[in-house]
């Protein structure tokens, strides 16, 4: 991988780069599925390996090596310049519990975001776009992708949310973070929408919830509490899918309430405060 010293960084290179040691993280999961874990911090929702952290260092390696003028912000720690003009955004196993219980849905999920001098819709709060999303599940060698403003792919085939209108033909996802207070304030969401679509699926992934909308498999994605690294790399996917990737920021660092969905269900659903 030769070195990018410019500033400016190709999104075609970032994609690639990012493609690669997704794979390569992705075929240290299989290998590990089966494998005894440790596990650094137990809680009552939640489990941090560490294999999450040696997956965020290979990660971290090759993307800081071949654009050190970016920086990384990953769930399991930060990297580089904190006001560096690029970040990539990292959850080097999104879906922890599953890959844990050796549950085969889990992800690598790697984003790279821009600061950006006008803000506009596509923004996070603290001023940064996503230009490139990357997701990559190992288990079914399912990979998406998106640069920003061209169509999202998964292998390399264009994918697109699905047209479904009525809540009782869709199905949707709901997250459920792992704290108590999160989990008490979408229950009471969750009985109220149980009625009204075909299902309601919890997977425990929220990167692979955000592909599967865009990919027309869910119709929809809610969650609250979920964190940039959860969303960032799947969010650009739904909305170069023709997705809508509501979200606001909440209590807590990198912290987000959000809606992903079709173009049709947006009016007809919301996600608890
Ligand atoms: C997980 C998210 C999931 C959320 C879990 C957890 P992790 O990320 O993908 O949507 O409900 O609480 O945050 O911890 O497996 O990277």
């Amino acid at each position: 991988m030769t070195r990018k010293s410019e500033a400016q960084i190709n999104p075609k290179a970032a994609q690639a780069a990012a493609v690669d040691v997704a794979r390569r993280v992705g075929a240290l999961l299989r290998r590990h599925l089966h494998a005894s874990k440790h596990a650094h911090e137990v809680t009552q929702h939640d489990i941090k390996l560490d294999l999450d952290v040696r997956c965020q260092k290979i990660i971290e390696k090759a993307l800081l090596s071949a654009f050190p003028q970016s920086a990384l912000l990953g769930e399991e720690g930060v990297a580089g310049n904190p006001e560096a003009e690029y970040r990539w955004v990292v959850d080097p196993i999104d879906g922890t519990v599953n890959f844990a219980y050796t549950i085969p849905h889990a992800c690598v999920s790697i984003a790279l975001q821009r600061r950006t001098p006008e803000p506009g819709p596509a923004t996070f709060e603290d001023g940064y776009e996503t230009i490139v999303g990357v997701v990559y599940e190992p288990f079914s060698n399912e990979l998406w992708t998106a640069i920003c403003g061209n169509s999202a792919r998964l292998n390399g085939r264009i994918i697109h949310v699905s047209d479904r209108r009525r809540l009782d033909e869709c199905i949707i996802s709901i997250g459920f973070a792992k704290t108590r207070e999160n989990l008490e304030a979408t229950l009471p969401y969750f009985l109220e929408l149980v009625h009204k679509v075909r299902k309601l699926r919890i997977m425990g992934s929220a990167a692979l919830a955000l592909t599967y909308v865009a990919t027309g498999r869910f119709d929809a994605y809610i969650e609250r509490g979920i964190r940039l690294w959860d969303i960032a790399a799947g969010g650009l996917i739904l909305e170069c899918a023709g997705g809508v990737f509501w979200r606001e920021a909440v209590a807590g660092a990198h912290a987000y309430r959000m809606i992903a969905s079709n173009r049709m269900l947006r009016k007809q659903l919301r996600v608890p405060n």
